[in-house]
């Protein structure tokens, strides 16, 4: 593809005109991923890939990055940044079974810089620290145990989340097939992955990619299966949901949501988060199509020119919902019907023991940041790997960072327990608020971190727990996020208050978000030292402690009490 067309359907610009994107460039000529990916690793004299190629081992999934902490030091020293990798792994559902969680357990100790196993936003774990002379052997490690990281990163379909629901089995049983089959049909076809990292045979074929195509897509997607009333995995931070309708405990088909995301830019008003839009009910049989359909409409009319504005939120937004979902049920061969009733009442992930339905234990353990190491007396990781040892039935990695040790009998719950108090992973003391902050990794490793996200999250929290003492609400909490940049990884731009970096130290405060993840929060104020911060929250907390009706959730008090407007329309509201 060279510069892209203008179409034009009723007047509607359907592609965007204009010199491509470089990453364009470079995906058409990676001959389906390939790149010269196979030639680099052998390249001993750096630790890290070029430019190209560093863009490249994404879709693989992977990131280059180096330690920021000794980032200057080394430039000192005149030697190249401490270059490594971070692997993501494809988790749909986020499920991983004792086996895998030792091999990967070992893996991280011996062969990671920072020897942790980090819980994601989205449901799966990444490696932090590997360096190029471990990098096959990292692929070969996951792929004996049966476990990829195609397709984690880069413009293609994610990780497919499926919410964690341990109570209803079988119900999860079935969104969970379909987020494993979602996530196989959208995946790309090429057997870059397979040759470069497994040592595959090449086979000659003039390779095509049927749903991607040679350019893959204009930005990442993102894709949800959702079982309400828990929107636990926050679809309005996605691309694209489908949110299960259940008769008597049976899935009978979705509501699809499109064109949610949060990333914005800061100063950049064309930037915005966006909730998803209903596009309404389809039968299970159509799930496949629809997702195709969704997906390739974006890939034909995402802005390829403009990366920050190449989103399907922004497409929406641009071309109109109608004719994008026009577009989808011509592409399906389907009309959407009536959307079927359902509601969204809470998020986050209930900490502790529950029975399931089919009469199994399952124990969900609060992982702080979902950063899983051993700890000076809070020997984390080394706990999971013994609960691995022993246990019987799954585990889920869930898209609040926490981990649950599914299906576990009744004889051999003692056990487990036992285990998890004595490494630290259960803590009674451990408040509702701090359940309900989250924080994205940031410093040290992410490249593009402004200011502390997983660092700062831990003495914060004291702080406002601190808060909500001192007013009398020590058993209330508030959905708290923070991120260390606007592109929304810890999903700050759907808590109660979003606290946003804006520099070292300095953070945007976004307030008003919702319990059931339907609201998205509006800057209240900005550049707030990490002591102005406080005052603020301890100001707001007190108010909110005298004025709120009954049991008012600060997020609905913020806007009740006219603090910060409500952002109905994101590409209205969100900025004015
Ligand atoms: Fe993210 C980039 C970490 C969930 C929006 N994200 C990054 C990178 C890879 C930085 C980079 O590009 O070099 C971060 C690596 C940090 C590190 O050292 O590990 C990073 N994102 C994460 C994780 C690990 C945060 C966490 O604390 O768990 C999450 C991994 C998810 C996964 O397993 O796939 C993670 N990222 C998210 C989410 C939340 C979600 O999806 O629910 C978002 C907001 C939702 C959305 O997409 O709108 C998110 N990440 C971004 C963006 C902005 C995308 C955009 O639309 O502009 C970037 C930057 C980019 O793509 O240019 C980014
Ligand atoms: Fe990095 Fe920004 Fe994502 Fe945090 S929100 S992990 S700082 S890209």
């Amino acid at each position: 593809m060279s510069t892209s067309t203008i179409e034009k359907t009723n007047k509607v610009e359907l592609i965007v005109s204009g010199k491509l994107a470089d990453n364009e460039r470079m995906k058409v000529e990676s001959n389906f991923l390939r790149g010269t990916i196979a030639e680099d690793l052998d390249d001993r004299m750096t630790g890290g890939f070029t430019p190209d190629n560093s863009q490249l081992i994404r879709v693989h999934g992977m990131y280059q990055q180096d330690d920021r902490d000794i980032r200057a030091e080394r430039q000192k020293q005149k030697l190249e940044p401490l270059h490594n990798v971070m692997l993501r792994a494809r988790m749909p559902g986020g499920i991983i079974t004792p086996t895998q969680w030792l091999a990967i357990d070992k893996f991280a100790q011996d062969n990671t810089s920072y020897g942790s196993i980090r819980l994601t936003t989205r449901q799966t774990f990444q490696f932090h620290g590997v360096l190029k002379p471990n990098i096959k052997l990292m692929h070969q490690t996951l792929n004996a145990i049966g476990i990829d990281s195609i397709a984690t990163a880069g413009d293609v379909n994610r990780n497919v989340l499926c919410t964690s629901n341990p109570i209803e089995s079988a119900l999860h049983q079935e969104a969970y097939l379909w987020a494993t089959k979602i996530s196989e049909h959208l995946l790309p076809k090429s057997r870059a992955y397979a040759e470069i990292w497994l040592d595959e045979e090449k086979v000659e074929t003039t390779e095509v990619e049927p749903i991607l195509g040679e350019s893959y897509l204009p930005r990442k997607f993102k894709t949800t299966v959702v079982i309400p009333p828990k929107n636990d995995i926050d679809v309005h931070a996605n691309d694209l949901n489908f949110v299960a309708i259940s008769d008597n405990g049976k899935l009978i088909g979705f509501n699809v949501l499109v064109g949610g995301g949060l990333a914005m830019t800061h100063g950049d008003k064309t930037t915005y988060p966006r909730r998803a839009d209903d596009f309404g009910y389809i039968p299970l049989d159509k799930t496949l199509e629809i997702a195709e359909a969704v997906v390739t409409t974006q890939r034909d009319w995402g802005n390829r020119v403009n990366r920050k504005n190449a989103k399907t939120k922004y497409t929406l937004d641009r071309v109109g919902i109608d004719v994008f979902k026009a577009e989808v049920e011509k592409r399906a061969g389907i009309k959407f019907e009536e959307s079927r009733s359902y509601e969204f009442t809470s998020r986050g992930d209930s900490i502790g023991w529950v029975k399931g339905v089919d009469d199994k234990h399952h124990l969900t353990l609060f992982i702080e940041n979902g950063r899983l190491l051993d700890y000076p007396n809070k020997p984390l990781k080394t706990g999971v790997a013994e609960i691995a040892k022993v246990h019987s039935g799954d585990f889920r990695m869930t898209a609040n960072q926490n981990l649950i040790i599914a299906g576990v009998s009744e004889q051999d719950k003692a056990n487990i327990e036992k285990i998890a108090r004595d490494h630290g992973l259960i803590d009674d003391g451990v408040s509702t608020q701090r359940q309900d902050s989250m924080a994205c990794v940031a410093f040290p490793t992410c490249p593009l971190a402004m200011a502390e996200a997983e660092r700062y999250l831990p003495s914060l929290v004291t702080s406002v727990e601190g808060i909500l003492t001192k007013h009398d609400l020590a058993d209330e909490s508030i959905i708290l996020r923070v991120t260390g940049c606007p592109n929304g990884c810890g999903r700050a731009l759907l808590a109660e208050i979003g606290l946003i970096g804006k520099g070292p130290g300095k953070y945007n405060m976004y307030l008003g978000g919702n319990k059931a993840g339907t609201r998205i929060p509006k800057i209240y104020q900005e550049n707030l030292s990490e002591d102005a911060l406080m005052a603020e929250i301890d100001n707001l907390v007190s108010r909110w402690s005298v004025e709120r009706n009954n049991n008012e959730a600060f997020g609905d008090f913020v806007i009740r009490a006219s603090i910060v407007a409500e952002v109905i329309v994101s590409v209205r509201d969100f900025h004015d």
